[in-house]
């Protein structure tokens, strides 16, 4: 556990997961007003959706994008996007904020010059999960995946390089922004079903933004 320089009275603590897995806690907590500020707007410009997997299930976590490409699912399988399939309008842009914290945690974790063109953001209501899965839709693999968690804690789920691999368990609270590159790009991970509860700037909900390099 290494403690970060970090402004007067927030700390953060970088926790090595495995190689190329950095946990930066409380990373984005001097920037949570203006996060979710953005949030917001980014929500009316494109709403919350729940997407349908290539299998035809209905997936329990709401999804929108940021950015110039935005993850999608439907029936004819996973992309990356340049339009909202819903209103057919580009995705809403990045907002600085976004940027400048997805950037500044890929350095800490020796990324320099991390340039996300993709934002998925994931809203999970109580009972929500993500079941176990690669993330491997982006052309280069050898840029890493950030991501930021906000609002309800929820438990991570770190596999290994196979399906079967016996997933470890890993906190995730608000504030928390986790670097995935090298070796632990292309691990299993999923999210275990969302427990009850009230986060007083967020309400019943976990938001989990993933920054991506996509094209
Ligand atoms: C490890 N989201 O959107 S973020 C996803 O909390 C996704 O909503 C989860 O998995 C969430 O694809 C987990 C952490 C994460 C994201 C990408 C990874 C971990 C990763 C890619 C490779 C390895
Ligand atoms: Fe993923």
């Amino acid at each position: 556990m290494t403690p970060d320089l970090f402004g007067d009275e927030n700390q953060t603590w970088s926790e090595a997961l495995c190689p190329g897995a950095v946990v930066l806690r409380g990373l984005a907590m001097p920037d949570e007003a203006a996060l979710l500020a953005a949030l917001d707007d980014i929500a009316a410009a494109a709403p919350f959706r729940h997407m349908v997997t290539p299998g035809g299930f209905c997936m329990s976590v709401a999804m929108t994008n940021c950015g110039a490409y935005g993850w999608v699912s439907d029936r004819g399988g996973y992309r990356y996007d340049a339009a909202d399939p819903d209103s057919g309008r580009r995705w809403p842009r990045m907002p600085d904020v976004f940027l400048r914290l997805a950037t500044d945690a890929a350095a800490r974790a020796g990324f320099d010059g991390f340039a996300p063109d993709a934002c998925l953001v994931n809203r999970y209501a109580p009972g929500a999960r993500l079941s176990l899965h690669q993330d491997k839709n982006e052309r280069d693999l050898g840029q890493p995946i950030v991501s930021v968690s906000l609002g309800l804690p929820a438990l991570f789920l770190f596999g290994g390089s196979r399906r079967d691999d016996k997933p470890a368990r890993v906190p995730l609270t608000h504030g928390d922004v986790v670097v995935w590159g090298g070796p632990a790009r292309l691990r299993y991970h999923g999210v275990m079903p969302l427990k009850d509860g009230l986060h007083p700037l967020v309400g019943g909900y976990r938001i989990n933004l993933t920054f991506r390099k996509a094209a």
